[in-house]
Formats: C-alpha cells, structure tokens, sequence
C-alpha cells in the first residue's frame, strides 16, 4: 500500500474532503491533481468576465471565509486565489501531486485495495478513493461539418487562449449559457463584429448591486458577521431560488421578474422575442445579467438564431443559406457533464465496469457511494448539484458523510465498507419520485443536467436543507463491512 487514502482531483471538493482529513487527524492521504495547481474549473476556466453568480460568502466553506471584499460576487481570480490560500493554509500543498492525471482505478478483490494508473505509466495503491473530479470540467465542443477547414482560429471558453487578439476582428460565439453571458460583453467591447448563435434562449435575472456598501461591508466583518450573513443567504435561496425547479405554479413569479428585467434590458421587440424562453424557468440553469442583453443591443453584435449547418474556411453558414464571416469561433457550448469520471476507467468488485452499470446514466446512493465499488466514494456525483444555492456547501456535506463512514470502518475495523445495494435501490426510488415533482424530465430541453437519453443525472432535486437532513444518518444504516473473504466469495 502506498498510501491509505487518495482524493482524486483539487478543485472545491478534493481541497475541502483534504482539510477535513486534516481535521479529523487523518494524514495518510495525497491528493492528485491533473493541472499544475489547485482549482479545478477556476484554474481552467479563465474567459474573459469568468465570475460567480453564487454570492462569495455562499461560494466557499464554511470553515474558511472570504476575508474583507467588498464584492458581493467572486471573480475567478478571487476563486482560484481563495482555493489557493486555503491550500496554504491548511498544508495542503506537501500532500499535492500535480500533473498527475488518473486514467483508471481497479479494486483488487485479492488485497482489497485499489490501484490507481496514471497517464505516466506509474500505479498508485490505496485503501480508499475519493473522486472530486467535479461534474464540469470535461468541455464539450460539437462535432460542426467543416470545423477541420476553419482557416481561423477557435477555442472552447474552458481553454482560453490569451494570445489571440480581439481587436478588429470577427467573433463568432456559439451558445449562450453562463460562459457566454459572461465573456460577450468583454468580448463586444474590442471585436469589429460579434455574431451569438443561439439555439435556446436561457432565462436570465437580474443581478444586484455587485459591491457591498460601507455600512454592510462592517457589518459582515463583525464577528458572526459573515455566518450569519451565510445562513441567511442559505435559507434564501432555498426559499426563493429551489421553487423554481418544480413543476407547477411556484415559478411564476420568477419568470415575471426575468421577464420585467428583459423589458427593461432590451428595447427591440424582435431581439427581446429572440432571447425570450419558451420553456418553464429552472429548466436550464437560470443566469444573472452580467451586462449580456445590454451587449446584444450593440450595433456590433448580432444575435443569429438560425441554426448552424456548416463551418467554412472563412466562417459560418447557417440554414437560411446566410454566410457570415468569422476570424475567431469560440465555443461556449458548455460540458459533458453527465459522463461522471470519464475518461477515467473504474473496475470495482469482480472487475465489474462502472462505465457499464452507469450506461443508462450515472446513479449512485446520496450521489456518493455505488454498490460493488467498495471504500470508493464520490464528491459531486450523480444528482448533488444545487441549482440554487452554494455547491461548495453541498460538498462539505457530502465530505463529513465520507468521513463518518471512514470513522465508522475504522471503528468496525473492516477492511472495507460498500454501500448495500438495498439502500441504493431505496434512495433511487425516493429520488425518481423527488424528481417527478421537477421540470426537468418532462422538458423536452437540452441541458447538462441530463444524460443524452433524458435521465435528469445532475441536480439535486430539493432544498440543501433536505439534502444535509438526508445525509445525517449514520452509514452503518446503509453501508456493510466487506472482510476478504467474503469479497472473494461474493465477486
Ligand atoms: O455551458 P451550458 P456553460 N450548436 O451548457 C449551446 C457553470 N458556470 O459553459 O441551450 C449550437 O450552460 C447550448 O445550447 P442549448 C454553470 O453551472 C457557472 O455556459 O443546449 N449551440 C448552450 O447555449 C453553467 O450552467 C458560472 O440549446 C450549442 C451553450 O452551448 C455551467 O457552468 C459561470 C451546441 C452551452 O451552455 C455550464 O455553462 C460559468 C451546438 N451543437 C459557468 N451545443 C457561475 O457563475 C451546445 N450549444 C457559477
């Protein structure tokens, strides 16, 4: 064994599962990491405008504040600085092995431990893993006839290309999800022309005052200031933002405030008709006005809604039979985000394929266990991403329920625990009925909250509360004792 836990992955959940190894006196543990540094999608993406629309006192852990901003919303070098320092601050660094890319893990039925392959050709060995390999970081770009003959350049907005000059040239931007709501105003701001091809309108609230006021910024600066701050932003959101993920009428009032803001936002009929949803709002993930409509009334940018046929030498062409130039083609066209782990190659038990069992889309119990997977757990998995509210709290959830788990081992003394494929099938249940009373699987929208057959695999369909409710039980509930022999038995 050459170490007795990895956490796989640096980003908010890796970083905060690490700290409360930490805590919990744990330190037998590396983290690997495939970057150069601690981030995750903070270190990768870096377009121009890359921000949070989550309020930064909700966007961090609770142990680990932001310490004296003035802004309400954090900037992504506020986000990878604040990973960076909490990396520093709790010794993390010593314990980090970057440009460390994992491409399989395997559960040894013999030695009930797992064998960790990196791209290098070397094998890690552990008792335990964590995957915090997170649910957005593996960038989609279409497959766009002609996209090999683009005599430009062109990049997905998750690899930036800083070098290329914006300056008098023609930008095509394709989608128009968070990353192309944040980059097209920088981007409208020095291109000649910017054309925004949009298949589905999103819906898109307004955004409040950005900087906290003298009196405020005091105020929260007090002791208890930002927790308390933090709790009330918590029960906010789950009481204004998480109705807007189920069906029926309690939406409504959401969408006349996104609607009222478009009135206001954008003054000509066949632009607003353009950009108005058809769809109920919470379908997709629902955007803050980062200054977008104002850059789409631009004289420079035109908003295209016919669809994409081709990529040319020298731009695009779209159904109306309409070539319009191009120099640059960013694509903002977001991740695949229901391919949970890949391109990593997991075998549990009996060298069963995770890629198998979850051909028909990703599904693990509290979105952090699969049985057959024994000692493997998973940080931002299946159906644990909040649509309202703070993920890094989702994630120190999850954490302390990983680590219940590990005291609960240790205490039992097993080798290993695996989570009972009864209580997996029981949470399936209860999680296919919590998302019937959602609009996600009647919708018939594309979005990363769904596996390409329609199965709603990504969000958490309910309050955080609820969420922390149903992650208070002990795992001895759900989880069993694996010993040797009996895995040799039973694979
Ligand atoms: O990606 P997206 P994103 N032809 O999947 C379009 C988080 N984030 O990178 O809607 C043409 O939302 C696609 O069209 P459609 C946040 O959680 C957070 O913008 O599928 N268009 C859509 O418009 C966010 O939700 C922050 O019809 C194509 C766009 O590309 C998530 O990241 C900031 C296409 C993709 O939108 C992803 O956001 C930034 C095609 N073939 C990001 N394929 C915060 O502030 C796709 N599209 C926290």
């Amino acid at each position: 064994m050459d170490v007795r836990l990895v956490v796989v992955g640096a980003g908010f959940g890796g970083i905060g599962m690490a700290v409360a190894l930490r805590r919990a006196g744990f330190d037998d543990f590396v983290i690997t990491e495939e970057g150069d540094d601690v981030g995750g999608v903070w270190r990768e993406n870096t377009y121009p405008g890359c921000a949070c629309d989550v309020p930064s006192h909700l966007y961090s852990f609770s142990f680990d504040p932001y310490r004296g901003t003035r802004s309400r919303y954090p900037g992504q070098p506020d986000i990878l600085a604040y990973l960076q320092q909490v990396a520093r601050r709790h010794d993390l660094y010593g314990r980090l092995r970057t440009r460390t890319r994992i491409v399989s893990a395997t559960y040894c039925d013999e030695t009930g431990c797992w064998e960790l392959a990196t791209e290098s050709g070397a094998t890690l060995r552990t008792e335990v893993v964590v995957f915090a390999t997170g649910q957005l970081h593996r960038p989609f770009t279409p497959d766009i006839p002609g996209l090999d003959r683009f005599a430009g350049v062109t990049f997905h907005t998750a690899r930036w290309r800083h070098g290329v000059e914006f300056d008098g040239r023609d930008v095509a931007v394709i989608g128009t999800g968070s990353s192309a709501a944040q980059l097209l105003p920088h981007v409208a701001e020095v291109a000649r022309g910017v054309r925004v091809y949009q298949r589905t309108p999103h819906w898109i609230l307004p955004k409040p005052a950005r900087e906290f006021g003298a009196l405020t910024h005091a105020a929260l600066s007090l002791p208890g200031g930002h927790r308390l701050y933090r709790t009330a932003l918590s029960h906010g959101a789950d009481a204004l933002l998480a109705p807007m993920m189920r069906r029926g009428w309690s939406a409504r009032p959401a969408e006349w405030v996104a609607r009222a803001h478009l009135r206001r936002s954008v003054q000509d009929p066949r632009l607003r008709a353009a950009v108005t949803p058809r769809y109920p709002i919470g379908t997709k993930r629902i955007l803050f006005d980062n200054g977008f409509y104002r850059a789409l009334a631009r004289p420079t940018v035109e908003l295209v809604t016919d669809p994409i046929v081709r990529l040319t030498p020298t731009g695009i062409d779209t159904a109306d039979g309409t070539h319009r130039p191009a120099d640059i083609v960013v694509f903002a066209t977001g991740f695949r985000a229901a391919d949970f782990l890949a391109p990593l190659t997991v075998r549990g038990r009996g060298g069963r394929l995770l890629a198998e069992d979850w051909a028909g889309g990703a599904d693990a119990f509290l979105g952090l266990a699969v049985p057959g997977y024994p000692n493997a757990f998973l940080i931002a998995g299946p159906n644990t991403f909040n649509p309202a509210g703070s993920n890094p709290g989702m994630k120190e959830i999850q954490i302390d329920y990983i680590l219940r788990c590990l005291r609960w081992r240790a205490q039992i003394g097993a080798p290993a625990v695996e989570v009972r494929a009864d209580a997996a099938a029981a949470y399936r249940r209860w999680l296919d009925e919590a998302l019937t009373r959602t609009v996600w699987p009647a919708t018939h929208q594309p979005s990363w909250y769904k596996h390409a057959n329609g199965c709603v695999t990504n969000p958490w369909p309910a309050s955080a509360r609820s969420f922390a409710r149903m992650l208070e039980h002990p795992p001895a509930q759900a989880f069993r004792p694996l010993y040797l022999a009996e895995e040799a038995q039973s694979s």
